[in-house]
């Protein structure tokens, strides 16, 4: 009698602990499809190029490119760890196509490290065109990532130059911060979003871009482009929903 009772006891302690583990699965299935995300100490948002040049009013003006801020300071209330990047070129940099006689905005040139699209002068270190946009609001965020300051080289991605060698230092500074996964914001969505994406995917990290905090530029079907390899990459694809109802 004792014995079978011991038994009865194990088998729905079992029973139990099976559906306890199911229960969990469940929930996980749930949050995964609901996509509700809560980043934690090891999650960082990456807040891309929202300075005055890339919104109305700039030298290279993204369509859309001021809807992102307010979606960008809500994101922000969500993270404990921000990092902001800036374009930051030199007067005279070899993605202005006024560095490429003959050359127009938009058309492209091969450099040394490959096919570069020319744009207009844009985010010229220190004017007020390269400023970050003044609604943006950012009060806790830790770093700020400038790039594409070499003169000869361009830089969309916040990780690695456009030779795919020279590093910016932000994957060091990230793995020593302990952080492992990132979310990235802002603009463009089809450069500066996507490289800065693809290229913590390939330093080992988790990453996230959170779709209607980004806007595009779209050149001849590039966000498409950008939609496929980013996918091929491990990027995944997310609203903000997803972490402002988390
Ligand atoms: C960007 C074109 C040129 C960007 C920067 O931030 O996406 N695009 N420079
Ligand atoms: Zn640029």
């Amino acid at each position: 009698m004792q014995d079978k009772r011991r038994r009865m006891l194990i088998k729905s302690t079992a029973a139990f602990g099976l559906t306890q583990l199911f229960g969990l699965r469940a929930l996980d299935a749930l949050a995964a499809s609901a996509q509700s995300l809560k980043p934690g100490s090891h999650a960082a948002l990456i807040v891309v190029d929202v300075q005055n040049c890339f919104i109305d009013g700039g030298t290279l003006p993204v369509k859309g490119g001021a809807d992102v801020v307010p979606v960008i300071n809500q994101l922000a209330t969500h993270f404990e760890n921000i990092v902001i990047t800036q374009d930051w070129h030199t007067p005279g940099h070899a993605s202005f196509a006024s560095a490429h006689p003959g050359k127009k905005p938009f058309e492209t040139a091969k450099l040394s490290y490959g096919t570069q699209v020319l744009w207009p002068d844009h985010c010229v270190q220190g004017t007020d065109d390269a400023a970050l946009d003044k609604d943006l609001k950012l009060p806790t965020a830790q770093v700020i990532i400038r790039k594409g300051f070499h003169k000869d080289m361009d830089s969309y991605s916040a990780f690695e130059e456009a030779d795919h060698k020279t590093e910016t230092g932000l994957a060091g500074y990230l793995k020593q911060r302990r952080i492992d996964t990132v979310y990235v914001t802002g603009l463009a969505t089809d450069f500066c979003v996507a490289w800065t994406a693809m290229d913590a995917r390939k330093a080992g990290f988790n990453a996230y871009v959170i779709e209607d905090a980004t806007r595009a530029i779209d050149l001849n079907g590039s966000l498409a482009a950008a939609w496929k390899s980013m996918a091929r990459a491990g990027v995944k694809r997310i609203q903000s929903q997803a972490i402002l109802a988390g």
